[in-house]
């Protein structure tokens, strides 16, 4: 197609203008209906949600917050922001402040750690190799460049958090933050011993409940209000809705917790936290996202969320007993979650050969470091699954042992092609039965 005016492509749909995207995207939509997604920080948006994002909202600059805005014209979207603010707090019972404007989970966490830290100061938390995130301290993130980090892990043999050490390692080191939250880490977390020992050293404690925040939401999991200081999440793992993040935090701080911070002098914790998103990390917020998360919010609210979060847990329960009958090793021994962290090297492969074995059947998933691993990140000895958009299309029991089945079928059977095609063919069948809510069918 020759663009000549923008006035003739105005009404003109992207299948039109722009083709060689659009297959893209339509293949994308073919590889969502017909794989089974087990990445376990993945999901489905409903339509309202999907619908949201995608209107005139993304014309609009807003930059400051509603009601305080260095643009004219936001009327309507100090709505939509304020919607999102409103149900967010209801949602989360305890938080006393929110910004809804994070373009992402790591946005609100360099926010969360910029509204309150110096560069250099030292932050503790749980190491990437033992199931922690990027932005908790890595050595290839801002948080491990600007902060002197000091990573705790979970123990030998028990593949679980020892808090009693972890209090012993925040006793020597003092940290200035306690960084708790997972990205791989099966089991439930004590916001409430965190707090503590984090207090307990005269530090902040920051929850990063992105994983889990779907499953706090439904009560599922001890929530980290009022206990943690600052708490982000993303958006789009279990809570199911757009791509982007959330920082709640106090009001502010107690005084004495206070007085360690020299940024918080003259301000409170949610007024830095605002600052420290705008204009500190970013600049205009993403309204027709922002209005998305709203829609998001709203629904995690409903009683049918809260069972297909309860089920989610289920069935991570139901698929981690499946693969472990069928010799694969749990870490930990199983989950309290929505997700697990399987080894696969008593299958005979490591991490990385199983997701491309899983792959080729139509099964995604993606390999994983486990604790005290002996392959590098890049190969690991492990993949990483989870049960949110599985549990989003309407799976149940049945289909739980079938797929745990099928994920260590197509391990053990790598050398017979006849074996892969039989069960690609099973894939197909299950994903035949369980269209993708939101997702158009052609
Ligand atoms: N990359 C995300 C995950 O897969 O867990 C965390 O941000």
């Amino acid at each position: 197609m020759t663009v000549t005016t923008s006035r003739g492509l105005a009404w003109a749909p992207l299948a039109e203008v722009d083709p060689e995207l659009w297959m893209a995207i339509e293949g994308e939509r073919e590889r969502q209906r017909w794989k089974l997604e087990l990445i376990a920080s993945e999901n489905y948006v409903f339509r309202a949600v999907m619908e949201a994002q995608g209107t005139w909202l993304t014309n609009k600059y807003a930059e400051g917050l509603p009601g305080k805005r260095y643009y004219g014209g936001c009327e309507y979207v100090d709505v939509a922001e304020r919607l999102a603010q409103e149900r967010a707090l209801a949602l989360f019972p305890g938080a006393e402040h929110v910004n809804v404007q994070p373009h992402s989970g790591a946005q609100a966490n360099m926010a969360a750690y910029l509204a309150v830290l110096d560069h250099g100061d030292r932050i503790m938390g749980l190491s990437l190799a033992h199931g922690g995130h990027l932005t908790h301290g890595s050595p290839v993130n801002f948080s491990g460049k600007w902060f002197e980090v000091h990573s705790y892990g979970v123990e030998p043999g028990s593949e679980v958090l020892d808090y009693d050490a972890v209090e012993r390692a925040a006793r020597e080191v003092r940290p200035a933050m306690l960084v708790a939250g997972a990205s791989a880490y099966p089991r439930t977390l004590d916001f409430e011993r965190l707090a503590a020992i984090a207090h307990g050293v005269g530090a902040v404690l920051f929850v990063d409940m992105a994983h889990i925040a779907g499953l706090i939401a439904a009560g599922l999991h001890p929530s980290p209000f009022p206990h943690a200081d600052i708490v982000t999440t993303t958006t789009h793992k279990t809570l199911r809705g757009p791509r982007g993040g959330l920082v709640f935090s106090r009001a502010d701080l107690s005084p004495e917790l206070k007085a360690r911070y020299p940024k918080l002098a003259k301000t409170t914790l949610a007024a830095a936290i605002d600052k420290s998103v705008f204009p500190g990390v970013q600049g205009g917020p993403l309204m027709h996202v922002i209005a998305a998360k709203a829609v998001a919010l709203l629904l995690a609210a409903t009683p049918e969320y809260r069972e297909d979060q309860r089920r989610t847990v289920q069935n991570a329960q139901l698929l981690a007993a499946s693969l472990r009958e069928r010799g694969a090793r749990l870490v930990s021994g199983g989950t309290d979650t929505h997700l697990m962290l399987v080894d696969v090297t008593p299958l005979g492969v490591t991490g990385r050969e199983a997701e491309a074995l899983l792959d080729a059947v139509g099964i995604t998933v993606n390999k994983n470091a486990i604790p005290f691993d002996a392959n590098p990140p890049n190969i690991a000895s492990g993949i990483r699954v989870g049960t949110p958009a599985v549990t989003t299309r309407g799976m149940g029991a049945s289909e739980m042992r079938e797929i745990g089945e099928l994920i260590v079928a197509a391990i053990a059977g790598r050398a017979d092609p006849v074996a892969r095609d039989r069960i690609a063919d099973a894939v197909r069948e299950i994903c035949a039965r369980f269209p993708v809510p939101g997702l158009p069918e052609t």
